[in-house]
């Protein structure tokens, strides 16, 4: 069943909001009120929503996270039954420092659309539209990825760029990129959308790979999906207590390697909002006592995928 357009509005108010809610604590070095604002103010809004809304990816587990945990159930308990996944701040080191690329993001799906599992890491990758599946696999060679996407798109092997998250676990596709002589662009953090920057040639990334939080890779799966693009992931569970999660929620097989369909089905609703100025939307900005915000949202059955710009007045 698609997902009803009135939705479309009602999310992009509620990243909207949250981004501005974060605004105040720009540069304040406090990641934890930052995000508590962020996180109270999606609650709230989500609270007001006739929807069943079940919180599938959320702030963390239950015994871990007051607000928005996983198994939350939010809305009025009127109207229709959607799997929520958020991320009401992505980003807070971003946030607390006031650097490029905090947004906040939101993904719906009918109820058991989106993938539920703990919270873990999530090995990664995801790569443009009109490129075989087959082509592109977690588990061959960086320089094996990079030659299939070079002859899908018909460009040249040197002039692909791919983004990695900058960490030491990483060093080794880096290394492997640098002799191959790939540039690579490295993100400090904020892997949501760095996995979104395959989605359009204007960000200039053929493919995003490496480790980051399953999390933050279910979110961006969604939008990947509306976008036809591709995406793999393999949840990391590698101690007792994971695998013990992850089997309380119906996983038995803890090194599969899911595809994108497994990982969001049917129709879903992505927006994601920017807090700081970042690549793939602006950040919040202050003008004539009102509040511009850019919102990225993507309606898979719509087929929609645009940058709506909003202006809240900040006197209400
Ligand atoms: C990423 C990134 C997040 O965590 O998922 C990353 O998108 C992975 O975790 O913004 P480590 O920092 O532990 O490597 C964030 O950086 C923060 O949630």
């Amino acid at each position: 069943m698609d997902i009803d357009k009135v939705f479309q509005d009602q999310l992009i108010k509620i990243t909207q909001e949250a981004a501005i809610s974060v605004y105040p604590h720009l540069g304040k070095n406090n990641k934890i009120i930052a995000d508590e604002a962020a996180t109270n103010s999606m609650r709230t809004n989500l609270n007001k929503m006739n929807i069943r809304g079940n919180i599938v990816i959320g702030e963390g587990e239950m015994d871990k996270a007051p607000m928005l945990y996983i198994g939350e159930k939010v809305g009025t308990k009127k109207g229709p039954e959607f799997d929520i996944a958020v991320d009401p701040l992505e980003g807070t080191n971003f946030v607390a420092k006031n650097l490029p690329g905090a947004i906040s993001v939101i993904a719906i799906s009918n109820k058991n659309d989106l993938f539920n599992a703990p919270e873990s890491y999530m090995q990664k990758i995801s790569y443009p539209k009109n490129i075989d599946h087959n082509a592109i696999d977690l588990d061959f060679s960086l320089k094996k990825n990079l030659s299939n996407l070079a002859d899908s798109k018909n460009k040249k092997f040197e002039s692909l760029r791919i983004c990695v998250l900058d960490r030491p676990r990483h060093q080794k596709i880096i290394d492997e990129a640098k002799s191959l002589k790939i540039e690579v662009k490295l993100i400090s953090d904020g892997d949501v959308s760095g996995a979104l920057l395959v989605t359009e040639e204007k960000h200039n990334i053929d493919l995003f790979l490496g480790t980051g939080g399953g999390p933050e890779g279910v979110l961006a799966a969604s939008a990947l999906d509306t976008y036809g693009c591709g995406f793999q992931g393999r949840f990391i569970f590698d101690t007792d207590e994971l695998k013990k999660r992850a089997n309380n929620m119906g996983i038995n097989d803890f090194d599969k390697k899911y595809k994108l369909d497994e990982i969001v089905k049917g129709d879903s609703l992505f927006c994601a909002t920017g807090i700081t100025k970042g690549d793939l939307v602006n950040g919040v900005k202050f003008r004539d006592n009102k509040m511009v915000v850019n919102t990225l949202i993507t309606h898979k059955s719509q087929n929609m995928k645009k940058i709506i710009t909003g202006e809240i007045d900040i006197k209400k």
